[in-house]
């Protein structure tokens, strides 16, 4: 429901904001003493202007086209195991800790009062997963434990005076 109103109310903005620059455009079209002058770098900064349209529209659909980011990335038909965590302030809350080598987890992530980071560490302190944690909502990761030991939970979002203590574990055997 949110990222519908988000959608359309970013859309309206669009449309406004090329509705003002048209305006502006339309309406910048007087003529001047000094016009021969300047014309040609009006001409130049036209081109310019063409060339970063040009360029940022290639690199928006370029970087956008894998969206949205959250889609499941575990090997289909891998049997997952649903882990449903909450985070709140100073700690995590997991429906389970204990795991397999090989067990491949869907974590579903969420907060219940601000928005926390959830950073799995593996037993060598190597970041190996994460996720934002937010507040209505469910954030979702998957991740193969492939080596046993104890997996550190870590939050990475500063959320308040006790964030660096904010920590929990998973034991992998
Ligand atoms: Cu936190």
């Amino acid at each position: 429901m949110i990222q519908l109103i988000v959608w359309y109310a970013t859309l309206l903005f669009i449309i406004l904001l090329a509705v003002v620059f048209g305006w502006v455009a339309f309406s910048s079209k007087k003529k001047q003493d000094y016009a021969p002058i300047i014309k040609r770098w009006y001409k130049a900064r036209s081109i310019y202007g063409v060339l970063l349209v040009v360029l940022m529209l290639v690199v928006t659909i370029y970087t956008l086209r894998e969206l949205p980011f959250n889609e499941p990335s575990h090997v289909e038909g891998v049997e997952v195991i649903p882990v449903h965590v909450e985070a709140f302030q100073f700690g995590f809350e997991l429906n389970m800790t204990e795991f397999s080598v090989g067990d491949t987890v869907e974590f579903n992530v969420t907060t219940k009062d601000v928005t926390h980071g959830f950073g799995v560490y593996d037993p060598d302190m190597v970041l190996v997963g994460q996720t934002q944690a937010m507040p209505e909502y469910t954030n979702t990761f998957y991740l193969t434990f492939d080596q046993p030991g104890t997996y550190q939970v870590l939050c990475l979002e500063y959320c308040g005076l006790a964030h660096h203590m904010m920590m929990t574990e998973m034991v992998v055997k």
